[in-house]
């Protein structure tokens, strides 16, 4: 991936990841990103393999106990502030760690900021059904889906197709005010995001593959209550 050369540092957050995580397709790319995987108290062998199988093209960030994936992503991209790679890259992302978004992906965003939206401070991985794509997704999910940016669209006014897919890269001058806060909600984070960044230029990369992992930890029932509850919290706070 000659075009992503030294430009991209994505955050991997990873909790329990040890049976789904594919090292060597990250270090197939290791050529053009950098990767920080943020290990967030895992109480399985991530750490393990972390540390013997992501040395030389990547870093590792381990906090000591679990924190969710808002706080491992936001904690990596404040590390990432610290580390000598930051001087280099123009972009910094979070990618979640199944690589439901395959990696080649990022390449396409890059171009699609290089040739149409230069002016994009952020670059969202979004799971659109199209001609030419291949997006493995349940139909369950897919209509919730629908249904949450329905809501979101209705209550703050955000114009998203996909707010939560684990893909997205931001410039280096948007990072402050994304992630210097921790976030009031745990699932919700990334509309969090786009609220915090109001009036900077978002734009929605529509992926071309996409697939379910199996293993999924967020889509539970009560994650769905806990969701509805961040969905008033963020509106109290935002709107
Ligand atoms: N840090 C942290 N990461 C988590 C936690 N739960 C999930 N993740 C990470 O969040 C990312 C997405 O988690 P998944 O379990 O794949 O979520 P999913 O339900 O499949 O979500 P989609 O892939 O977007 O449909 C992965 O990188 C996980 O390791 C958690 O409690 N803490
Ligand atoms: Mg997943």
């Amino acid at each position: 991936m000659a075009d992503a050369s030294k430009r991209v540092c994505l955050v991997v957050p990873c909790y329990n990841e040890a049976d789904r995580l594919n090292i060597g397709e990250y270090r197939r790319f290791s050529g053009g990103i950098h990767f920080l995987f943020v290990n967030d108290g895992s109480s399985d062998a991530t750490g393990e393999l972390l540390e013997k199988e992501a040395t030389g093209f990547a870093s590792v960030l381990s906090l000591e106990k679990n924190s969710g994936k808002a706080e491992a992503v936001r904690m990596g991209m404040m590390h990432l502030k610290t580390m000598p790679v930051f001087e280099e890259i123009e972009f910094a992302g979070f990618w979640d760690a199944d690589l439901a978004t395959p990696l080649e992906e990022l390449d396409g965003m890059l171009k699609f900021t290089d040739g149409i939206c230069p002016a994009a401070d952020a670059v969202f991985g979004s799971r659109i059904y199209r001609l030419g794509s291949v997006i493995q997704r349940s139909r369950t999910r897919h209509l919730i889906s629908r249904i949450f940016c329905f809501l979101f669209r209705t209550l703050y006014g955000i114009e998203t197709y996909d707010s939560q897919c684990g893909a997205k890269i931001f410039r280096k001058n948007v990072l402050e005010k994304a992630f210097a806060e921790p976030f009031i909600s745990r699932w919700i984070f990334d509309v969090e995001i786009i609220l915090r960044l109001k009036g900077s230029i978002l734009v929605e990369y529509p992926v071309s593959r996409w697939a379910d992992i199996k293993g999924s930890k967020v889509m539970k029932l009560n994650n769905i209550i806990v969701i509805s509850r961040d969905v008033f919290r963020l509106w109290k706070k935002y709107v």
